[in-house]
């Protein structure tokens, strides 16, 4: 397909088609896509190592089993939006080549640890639930094969959302130690999990055009308004405290108040310098390499085939 001229396109969306992968483009948008994309499948990859941290120390043979699922649910989401990126025109060794050399990012949020059995509860409360909401107008997204993507990952985020809240309910409804250790995790991941929705609206080099663009439906701080609006209600059935005392009902706004988010630590995260950056790239890269051995033999086999077929 050729690259079309950017003001045919934006008159092409206003009749909310969708954007197929044969179809014409401007090239900025299929290069917007490709990051956008790419750096959502490498967070469901990268996503998978802080819970799989407690997949051998899940505290039931039901809850490691409900774990299990939950992380290779990620790793599912991540090879779809993979296969979604090379719709585009790229190739997933090279995306994946691009985030082991940190020219591609991932999400802040995986970044930080896993301390305690009950951070698996607030990934699944508040990571997932941000997830959600940032994904559920993604099913509206201007290109096709992302939007379709996220139809499906949307309906799993949501039993994942259910399952870490029902951990920090049983928590919050135990012992003393285990509601404290509840509210801790709570405690440690609210801010970051904030930050997820990305830098305020004013300091968002990529949120003007990819709105006109369809690609993004809001903005990320009307999408973190929403996360805020939906978890203070959820809190309170936990009986847990969110850890900002500015928290407050707005009835003017019709919004919750909440506090001023340290952007400095987003950044910081996301230049390298999180809890867990070195870490989980390391993590990624062994795993990648002890894979090695996988891909040559699926593609010796694939070769096979073909000069079977082909005889
Ligand atoms: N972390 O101009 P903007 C999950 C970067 S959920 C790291 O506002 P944009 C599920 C941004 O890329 C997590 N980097 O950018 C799960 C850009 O840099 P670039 C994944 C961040 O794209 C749950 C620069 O800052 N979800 O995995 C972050 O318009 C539990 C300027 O920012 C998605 O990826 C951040 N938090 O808006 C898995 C959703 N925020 O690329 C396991 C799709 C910003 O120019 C367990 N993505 N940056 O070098 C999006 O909606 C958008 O890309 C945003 C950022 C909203 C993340």
């Amino acid at each position: 397909p050729a690259d079309l001229d950017p003001e045919t396109f934006v008159e092409l969306l206003a009749d909310e088609d969708r954007v197929e992968p044969r179809d014409d483009m401007p090239a900025a948008y299929r290069k917007t896509l490709v990051r956008q994309i790419a750096q959502h499948a490498h967070s469901e990859i990268i996503g998978m190592q802080p819970e799989g941290n407690w997949i051998s120390r899940a505290p039931s043979l039901k809850r490691k089993a409900i774990l299990m699922a939950k992380v290779q649910d990620e790793a599912g989401h991540g090879l779809y939006l993979y296969s979604a990126a090379e719709t585009l025109g790229v190739d997933r060794a090279d995306l994946i080549d691009q985030l082991h050399s940190g020219r591609q990012k991932y999400s802040s949020i995986f970044n930080y640890p896993t301390l305690t059995w009950a951070d698996v509860g607030a990934i699944g409360w508040l990571v997932d639930g941000a997830a959600i909401t940032n994904q559920v107008p993604l099913c509206r997204c201007s290109y096709g094969p992302y939007s379709r993507a996220m139809v499906r990952v949307c309906k799993e985020e949501s039993f994942h959302q259910r399952q870490g809240f029902e951990i920090l309910w049983t928590l919050s409804h135990g012992s003393p130690a285990q509601r404290a250790m509840a509210q801790d995790a709570v405690d440690r991941y609210w801010w970051p999990s904030l930050m997820m929705f990305g830098p305020p609206d004013d300091d968002s080099p990529n949120s003007a055009q990819s709105m006109a663009w369809g690609i993004k439906r809001f903005s990320n701080d009307d999408l973190r308004q929403r996360f805020v609006d939906m978890t203070v209600p959820q809190s309170e059935a936990l009986g847990l405290t969110l850890p900002d005392p500015e928290i407050r009902w707005n009835d003017e706004r019709g919004h919750y108040d909440f506090g001023t988010i340290d952007f400095t630590e987003l950044f910081e995260v996301v230049k390298g310098n999180g809890p867990c950056n070195a870490e989980r790239m390391a993590h990624k890269v062994k795993a990648h390499e002890d894979g090695a051995w996988v891909r040559e033999a699926a593609a010796a086999y694939a070769a096979k085939h073909a000069v079977a077929e082909g005889a």
